[in-house]
């Protein structure tokens, strides 16, 4: 037992510069824990509800000063003398304080910031690394989802980077349709070699880009390189090229994933691409178009392949590739429980994408993974686009043995703070192995 004493929240900026939310909480023994909150810019509709003042006379209406006070003014108040330990207790008083079903009221990022703060202080507290912290919490959430089900043994493993090499739609000014192109060293033996093949890949790249007057300079929000290409296929080929220049061998070595974000150009029922003259493509034709990909490029996850709520042209995407291709829910999840129980029961995905901030609480993470886990479906633990120098997220990829952590590139300081994070853990698990990855392999 270890009382909580005081809880502050301030408001602080972002990697966009856009405001953001930073707790501090400090228990009775000493413990102190500190957190930031992350924010994305293709968001899905069922996210937790990111509270944010409106007030067009300061930062345009971003700032969040009403989120901030209402951490302060009310789940202070509630959480103070309770025990930081007790983290799902907690969990569970915010959310039912905060009362609706998205955390509209106090805002999915107040939850957040005061949520991971919590562990952070309790891991203090405890004397423990992060990461040993959330393998407790997470095998609560085992424990009661099944009692047959394997508890995380502490077999602490480092996740594959999935790191971005172009950007694209909401993250690079509507350059390409697609968002993300991306690349896994799944034939890397360990993670420092992984993180320089990726260097190595960024580097071919921006000179190959730049050589075809491109521009091989110029970077999106999450780092990848923001050229205006006349296609979204010419995106994947300058990765395959760049791939072959840094003398690694593209499918075997080295893949692709997409990031396809396709809920942000579906219109209706149809996806509009504007970098193919406006092409309007049914459901079907969308997968046809992505099954000409796989085809093509040595690509071995999709993301978002398809619309948030289009669940039947999911299930026919897993139908068709979901053998030999991660598929990969982000904003057809956005890491509810609820919405991943369905996917599963539909066979609409393999894959989840983790992002805290979609959910708001570490508990409701814990479970969402917990759950994932048992229906055999892999893991990629994700950044957000707006991103802080907070690391959470790299101790709970290697808690939860995630398949893969997704960052962003490898450039800009808030992408690089989880990449050198992971460089700590990487020596202090010992363990030189990646997690599982063979659904990976082509
Ligand atoms: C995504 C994320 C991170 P955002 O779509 O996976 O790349 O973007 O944070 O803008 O939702
Ligand atoms: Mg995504």
């Amino acid at each position: 037992m270890d009382e909580i004493r005081e809880i502050h929240a301030r408001e602080v900026l972002d990697s966009r510069g856009k405001p953001t939310i930073e707790v501090e909480i400090l228990t009775q023994s000493g413990a102190r824990g500190r957190s930031i909150v992350p924010s994305g810019a293709s968001t899905g509709r069922s996210e937790a509800v990111e509270l944010r003042d409106g007030d067009p006379l300061r930062y345009d209406g971003d700032g969040v000063l009403q989120a901030v006070a209402g951490i302060n003014n009310e789940i202070a108040p509630q959480l103070t003398d309770r025990d930081v330990f007790d983290q799902s207790g907690l969990d569970a008083a915010m959310i039912a304080l905060d009362g609706t079903d998205q955390k509209a009221r106090l805002g999915g990022n107040a939850l957040l910031g005061v949520s991971l703060a919590l562990a952070r202080a309790a891991a203090a507290a405890a004397g423990v690394p992060l990461y040993e912290y959330f393998a407790d919490r997470l095998n609560d959430q085992l424990s009661l989802i099944a009692d047959d089900l394997p508890q995380c043994d502490r077999g602490f493993q480092m996740p594959l980077p999935m790191t971005n090499m172009i950007s694209g739609g909401l993250h690079a000014g509507g350059n390409l349709d697609f968002q993300d192109v991306l690349v896994m060293p799944v034939g890397a033996p360990d993670y420092r070699t992984g993180l320089e093949w990726i260097a190595r890949v960024y580097r071919r790249l921006g000179k190959l880009l730049s050589d075809e007057g491109y521009e091989g300079r110029l970077v999106g929000d999450e780092g990848g390189y923001g050229p205006r290409l006349p296609s979204n296929r010419l995106a994947a080929e300058f990765v395959v090229r760049a791939i072959e220049e840094a003398r690694l061998r593209p499918g075997e070595v080295m893949t692709i994933a997409l990031d396809v974000a396709a809920t942000h150009f579906q219109e209706d029922d149809h996806y509009r691409l504007a970098t193919e003259r406006d092409l309007l493509l049914t459901s079907s034709e969308m997968i046809d178009r992505l099954e000409s990909w796989i085809s093509e490029f040595p690509i071995t996850s999709i993301e978002d392949g398809l619309a948030e709520d289009d669940w039947e042209g999911w299930q026919e995407l897993t139908r068709r590739f979901g053998d030999h291709i991660q598929i990969v829910g982000d904003d057809l999840f956005t890491t509810n429980v609820v919405r991943l129980k369905r996917g599963i029961e539909l066979r609409a995905a393999n894959s989840v994408l983790i992002k805290v901030n979609q959910i708001g609480t570490l508990t409701e993470t814990l479970e969402t993974i917990a759950v994932a886990r048992k229906a055999g479906y892999s893991l990629v633990v994700s950044a957000r686009s707006g991103e802080t120098e907070d690391t959470t997220i790299a101790d709970l990829a290697v808690t939860v043995a995630a398949d893969q952590i997704k960052i962003g590139s490898i450039v800009r300081s808030e992408r690089l703070a989880k990449y050198n994070q992971l460089s700590r853990l990487h020596e202090q698990i010992r363990s030189t192995l990646f997690a599982d990855r063979t659904t990976l392999i082509h």
